[in-house]
């Protein structure tokens, strides 16, 4: 498997803070080995009842590379999607997949934004565009052609109202809703002129969703769920995202559009659009390299902040949980232990690579060759290699603390100690490699949203303690 928190977390560039601590501080080599946290990982799981899902044939993910659905033969469909898991459209074609259950097996691609694409890629499709899928040698392009092919090929369960039906005439009008409220949050999104214009043009837009939400009887935009609403979901959770962190407007959360609300929530408990959930921090800072950029308002800031995890609480430990009306809306909820559990195992396993990928923030890590334009990645940096043993030192006390809780850590024989406590490792090296990662973290593509936020926060608990 492609080493997660490692070719994912791809990157250098500007988006992120890197923590610049004040003196050299020597910090101890007591974490547990690798063995051993991999030993206490298999425990925990076993205890917690938390073994890891296959990934071919268990709950949707953005790990897996084929997809069976336990149907058995050789998949037929071969989806070219982003390795990042940040194109909307790809986001599309994943959750028909998923939800119809085709089996499918997946080669991911970069996005021009963050890396090169293969020579055989280009061949087959000249345009570089995603997603592609091929089937029996077949190339289709643009997303929404795929959607009929996939609807064709495999007709149950049908993701749209038969040919010809009332309710086919009514989707065909909300899919056209869906690109105005498309163009709508485009034109507040990326422009720095008619803010106010552009706000309440938006808003308008918003309120004619809300009005077809509100028209089914159920919580979907048609009275099944189906294409419809697959094709509404990345464009909605990029919505919220965007609009929150850059104009400082809370879509989710605030009551104002609640057959929305209830839209998300049905949603969050459907297994492939909870599977492929991403994350605010991950949203804004993708979003920019594809669009072009996106401009701010200044009453956006206290937004920003608390999504980048600059506003002294929303990356730190104790975490305030999640809930439907969190600035982060998630609806299934969070289990501290088992999102611990998940992002220590995810971290020992790719423990390598992770370790080399926190080096390119290290003093002497170098921007790549070719620098790419997505502040998130950048497969070409240079990490810094000769600081392996510190980084890799204070990776196993993260692993450590994920898997403990830092309190029973910190009162254990292997606690972190910060400040000169031994003629260690230097913290001041270690640091901003952690910070690195910390800011690299994407969601789904590395961890769900709950693993993520463990991470973040016990990768600042341990630049915190570095630095005390
Ligand atoms: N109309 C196309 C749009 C696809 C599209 O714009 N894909 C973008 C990613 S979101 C892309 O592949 N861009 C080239 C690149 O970034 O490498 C569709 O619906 O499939």
């Amino acid at each position: 498997m492609l080493s997660g928190l490692a070719r994912a977390l791809g990157g250098q560039g500007g988006a992120a803070t890197t923590a610049a601590p004040q003196q050299a501080i020597q910090f101890a080599d007591n974490a547990p080995s690798w063995e051993e946290l991999q030993a206490a990982v298999e425990a925990k799981q076993q205890a917690l009842n938390a073994m890891p899902a296959p990934l071919e044939t268990g709950p949707s993910n953005s790990y897996a590379l084929r997809r069976t659905f336990g149907k058995p033969g050789e998949p037929k469909v071969k989806l070219y999607r982003d390795h990042a898991a940040w194109c909307p459209y790809c986001h599309k074609i994943v959750l028909q997949l998923e939800e119809k259950q085709i089996p499918y097996v997946i080669e991911k691609i970069n996005m021009r934004c963050y890396g090169d694409k293969p020579p055989e890629f280009m061949r087959k499709v000249p345009s570089g565009l995603l997603p592609v899928l091929e089937v029996d040698g077949q190339i289709i392009t643009e997303s929404a052609v795929i959607q009929q092919v996939l609807e064709q090929l495999q007709p149950e369960p049908a993701m749209l109202p038969p040919s010809g039906s009332a309710e086919r005439q009514r989707a065909a009008e909300l899919m056209r809703l869906e690109r105005q409220l498309f163009s709508a949050w485009l034109q507040w999104l990326c422009n720095g002129w008619g803010h106010e214009s552009n706000r309440d043009n938006f808003c308008r837009t918003m309120d004619a969703v809300e009005a077809a939400l509100g028209e089914a009887e159920g919580p979907y935009f048609l009275e099944d769920f189906g294409l419809v609403d697959i094709t509404f979901a990345p464009f909605l959770e990029r919505i919220v995202s965007s609009i929150a962190y850059y104009k400082g407007f809370r879509v989710r959360g605030e009551g104002r559009w609640p057959n929305l609300e209830r839209w998300f929530a049905a949603m969050e408990a459907r297994p492939a659009y909870a599977g492929f959930k991403s994350d605010h921090y991950t949203h804004v800072h993708d979003l920019p390299p594809q669009l072009g950029g996106c401009v701010s308002v200044p009453e956006a800031k206290p937004f920003a902040d608390a999504i980048d995890g600059k506003d002294g609480k929303s990356w730190r430990l104790p975490l305030e949980p999640l809930s439907a009306t969190s600035l982060e809306a998630h609806t299934p909820g969070e289990q501290p232990e088992i999102d611990r559990l998940q992002a220590a195992a995810r971290l020992v396993q790719n423990r390598e690579a992770v370790t080399k990928f926190c080096l390119r923030g290290a003093p002497g890590g170098k921007r790549g060759p070719r620098p790419v334009s997505a502040a998130l990645c950048d497969p070409t940096a240079i990490p810094a290699l000769e600081h392996w043993d510190a980084a890799d030192a204070a990776l196993r006390h993260v692993a450590h603390a994920l898997l403990e809780g830092v309190e029973a850590k910190q009162a254990s024989p292997q606690a972190l100690a910060a400040a000169g406590s031994s003629a260690g490792h230097e913290g001041a090296t270690v640091a901003p490699a952690l910070a690195y990662l910390r800011d690299r973290v994407c969601v789904p593509r590395d961890l769900k949203l709950p693993a993520a936020r463990q991470f973040r926060a016990h990768l600042n608990w341990a630049i915190d303690t570095l630095q005390q």
